[in-house]
């Protein structure tokens, strides 16, 4: 359930035609967009939310934005004169006249509008709105097509909306407009798709934060070596915006929104101790061109003696989500322990509770890049392992995917242009090379052929050079490398596409 507001804070800028423009000009029309901001709202919370996306995304430095934040903004027409005349001589020169030659006083004015209008402020500064159009200088009869067209988009009338566009907006200088009504188009076909829930679970420590941050080729979650994740975390994928936003909840249902957020902010959320939920959304550009909307559910490790609250959050999660996949993960490095035995009893007795096939669970064995191979460990015998024990627990057949989830994260996360720490580079080129031959390969190791068509289609993607560190890698071979740590069965066996399985 989202929060009243919370719409507002699904602004995507991704294709804003400003993005494209000189750095002078997107410090300009973001300091106008931030005094009409901070003269309608305190700039605590959907506007703070807007200004950040603004910044991210336009890239604008900090010291910059501080000149533009420290004006304030008071209420008449010749003040609205005054500062933006003051804008364009002392901090970018030639904003004012640039944003008249290229016709971007259009899209200025849309983005003001559309901003009002989400916000549910249009009628109440639309005085304001308006002494800022006739600074800009455009004509009544335009700013009352561009007025009425953004209304028709609002309301989510697209067909209105283009029709009107065709007949009033068509002229070359309105062509920027597009761009509202490709945000607004794009936005409606992802709400529409279909959910399909992933939930991860284990015991402490065996990589589930690990193997969403793979997926989405960031480290997002918090993923360390002790135990970790300490709430019910979901990501939503949302193909439209350009970085995660999301909120926290605490234990009295409140939420705190935030606009980009990044591993910091994950992580200071798992360690606050009043919060119990955190909600995420975001790009997956791994999975953003499927049919269905895919959300993963992240959940503390359930390990019964020592942290039993952990245990109690992550098993109200699997009674109370209502998933289409459960992932099961087994560390091959501590298979079979007494906590594995007994989380996965609970967890049979909940999927019996729930009605899910227990032997629909898809279970990983993770952390396979551990193993030394040349010192005689062997995949198979692990498998083999796993297996019975899966099948000493009452799962029938068990579907087994090797993985090895931190090498699939380091290869996604340079794919998807992400830097490394030192540490991670030097990962990275080992199991670049080890990954690539047909000992890592894990799809060797697959004990029964996965029903979905090959998830990577390596020949079809561009070879682009890649530097990691001092050292030059191509795409190709990463994405190779990428399809064998067990990440391609998985997607594989995820009926997401609506191409896959059964
Ligand atoms: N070598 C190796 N390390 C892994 C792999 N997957 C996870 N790890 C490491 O194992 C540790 C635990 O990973 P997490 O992803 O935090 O595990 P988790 O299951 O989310 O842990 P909790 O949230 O505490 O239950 C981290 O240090 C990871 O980097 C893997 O495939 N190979
Ligand atoms: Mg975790």
């Amino acid at each position: 359930m989202l929060l009243d507001n919370y719409r507002f804070w699904l602004v995507n800028i991704k294709h804003h035609p400003m993005i494209k423009e000189s750095y002078k000009l997107k410090c300009y029309y973001l300091s106008i967009i931030y005094l009409i901001l901070s003269k309608n709202f305190s700039l605590k919370g959907n506007a703070e939310n807007l200004i950040n996306i603004y910044l991210e995304k336009l890239k604008i430095k900090p010291k910059d934005y501080n000149e533009v934040s420290g004006l304030t903004w008071s209420k008449d027409k010749a003040e609205v004169e005054l500062r933006l005349k003051k804008l364009s001589k002392f901090h970018f020169e030639f904003g004012w006249l640039y944003i008249n030659l290229k016709n971007y006083k259009y899209l200025l004015i849309a983005d003001i509008i559309y901003f009002s209008l989400l916000f549910g402020c249009f009628e109440k500064n639309k005085e304001f709105i308006y002494s800022i159009k006739e600074k800009l200088k455009i004509k009544n009869e335009d700013y009352s097509n561009i007025l009425e067209f953004l209304k028709k988009l609002y309301s989510r009338d697209l067909l209105a909306a283009r029709k009107f566009f065709e007949e009033k907006l068509s002229k070359g200088k309105f062509s920027l407009l597009n761009y509202f009504h490709n945000k607004v188009e794009k936005s409606l076909k992802e709400r529409n798709k279909e959910e399909y829930k992933v939930l991860i679970s284990s015991t402490m420590n065996a990589g589930k934060s690990t193997l969403i941050n793979s997926l989405l080729g960031k480290e997002l979650l918090p993923a360390k070596n002790s135990s970790c994740t300490s709430k019910h975390i979901k990501i939503v994928q949302n193909f439209n915006l350009d970085n995660f936003i999301g909120y926290s909840q605490n234990k009295e249902g409140q939420k705190t929104i935030k606009a980009v957020i990044d591993n910091q902010t994950v992580e200071s959320w798992n360690e606050d101790e009043n919060i119990d939920f955190i909600y995420l959304e975001g790009s997956i550009p791994l999975l953003d061109n499927l049919e269905k909307k895919i959300i993963f559910i992240d959940t503390p490790g359930s390990n019964s003696c020592t942290y039993k609250e952990h245990r109690q959050i992550t098993e109200e999660t699997i009674k109370n989500e209502n998933f289409d996949e459960l992932i099961y993960i087994l560390d091959a490095t501590q298979l079979a322990t007494n906590d594995d035995q007994e989380f996965l009893n609970d967890l049979v007795k909940i999927c019996a509770e729930k009605e899910f096939n227990k032997n629909n669970i898809k279970f990983l064995v993770n952390k396979l890049d551990k193993l030394d191979l040349e010192a005689g460990e062997c995949i198979e015998v692990i498998l083999e392992e796993a297996k019975e024990f899966l099948m000493n627990s009452g799962i029938n057949d068990p579907i087994i995917i090797p993985t090895s989830a931190y090498v699939a994260k380091l290869f996604n996360s340079v794919l998807a242009g992400e830097s490394l720490s030192k540490k991670e580079e030097m990962d990275f080129r080992f199991l670049h090379s080890i990954f690539n031959s047909k000992d890592y390969n894990l799809s060797n190791y697959l004990m029964k052929q996965m029903p979905g068509e090959v998830f990577f289609d390596i020949e079809r993607v561009e070879n682009k050079t890649i530097r990691v560190g001092k050292e030059e890698f191509k795409s190709k071979s990463i994405l190779k490398a990428l399809s064998n740590t067990g990440i391609q069965e998985l997607l594989m066996t995820l009926n997401i596409s609506g191409r896959n399985k059964q």
